[in-house]
């Protein structure tokens, strides 16, 4: 029986391509600036995001790690979303390594941060006070049903960041399904922001990395902050090489993906018992509720577990599937039959 994994976008495999390229890469001491590997990547990923420089960090964590050491002092306080991945499952990286304050603001459904929440928590100037130095994005955002934020969303943040003399940093960990949910070249999203970290991991299916992208000082300074935090890697071009055929291979693909996760929501929003609105799946991320009568979260996971679907428990109540590269409709199908046998099992039933 084949394991239908929709546990995340994170445990994609390299593909053929990818493999060969890496067994290929032409490589350096990338601390020394020399692996050409790394350097194309970093080239590429600057064109794309149309920034000056950017940066191959080791994951999604680090990218975010080092923008904000780069961007905050200690003592000083960051704007974050009270379900941003960086506030909640980031190890508070920012606080124990920064010394920087998450100024936590309730994030909206749709992964935004009220524009008038913004604005009333930049501090004034008072001896008391942090400064409030950041206002930190999530594009698409995770735990809000992987929400894509639209352009003109960025752009009215830009203006309070403008005005108020702060900068902006996005984790874009799926930025490129948030350009291909919206139909907006990916600039398009990350012009209003001075940073943004992205994965390579995710849905674009390399093994390992992300990449900061910003303006050129600033990437030279994170650059010494990477190595700070013990992320300067030496021939990652092997690394990088998967990367480069991520991005020229596998964006347009993440239709797909989104297309099936539509599909996977519609379908199991008819399930007595689960509680689901199927028109907040906008890109590969699906989170759906169970009633009082079904088991728990974990213990409904590990039946459809034996059932060869994995999909993470996200809450007592609450799972999240996730589809991606690797995950055909067969497979979705699959995984909605399962499901749907298994809801109606009660949570008085014993375990077998
Ligand atoms: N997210 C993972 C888990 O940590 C939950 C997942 O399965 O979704 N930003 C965002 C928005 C993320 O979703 C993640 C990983 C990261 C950053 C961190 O990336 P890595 O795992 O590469 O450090």
């Amino acid at each position: 029986m084949k394991t239908i994994d929709l546990r995340s976008d994170t445990v994609t495999l390299p593909t053929p391509e990818m493999r060969a390229a890496m067994a290929n890469a032409e490589l350096g001491d990338d601390v020394m600036g020399e692996d050409p590997t790394v350097n194309r990547l970093e080239q590429i990923a600057a064109e794309r995001t149309n920034k000056e420089a950017a940066l191959f960090v080791a994951s999604g964590t680090m990218g975010n790690l080092v923008a904000l050491l780069t961007h905050c002092g200690r003592g000083d306080e960051a704007i974050v979303g009270d379900r941003a991945h960086s506030f909640i499952s980031e190890v508070a990286g920012m606080a124990a390594l920064g010394g920087i304050q998450p100024r936590a603001l309730p994030n909206q459904p749709d992964g935004t941060l009220a524009l008038d929440d913004i604005k009333a928590a930049i501090r004034g100037d008072n001896v008391h006070w942090p400064r409030t130095r950041l206002i930190a994005l999530e594009n698409t955002h995770n735990a809000c049903n992987g929400a894509p934020l639209p352009p003109a969303y960025l752009w009215s943040v830009r203006q309070i960041a403008q005005d108020r003399g702060l900068k902006i940093h996005t984790d874009g960990a799926r930025i490129f399904n948030a350009a291909v949910a919206l139909g907006v070249p990916v600039a398009e999203l990350t012009r209003y922001t001075d940073s943004i970290s992205f994965c390579l991991s995710k849905g674009l299916s390399a093994p390992v990395g992300s990449l900061l992208c910003g303006p050129a000082d600033f990437v030279a300074e994170a650059r010494r902050l990477r190595k700070m935090v013990g992320g300067g890697m030496r021939q990652a071009g092997v690394l990088a090489a998967a990367g480069i055929v991520a991005l020229e291979t596998m964006v347009d693909r993440l239709a797909e993906d989104h297309a099936n996760a539509r599909y996977f929501a519609e379908c199991v929003a008819g399930i007595p018992g689960i509680v689901l609105d199927p028109g907040r799946v906008k890109t590969n991320i699906v989170f759906f509720d169970l009633e009082a009568h079904l088991p728990a979260a974990a213990q409904f996971a590990k039946r459809l577990a034996r059932e060869g679907v994995l999909i993470g428990a996200a809450g007592e109540r609450r799972l999240r599937a996730v589809t991606h590269y690797g995950i055909a409709r067969a497979d979705v199908e699959q995984a909605i039959g399962v499901i749907s046998q298994q809801s109606t099992v009660n949570s008085q039933q014993t375990e077998y």
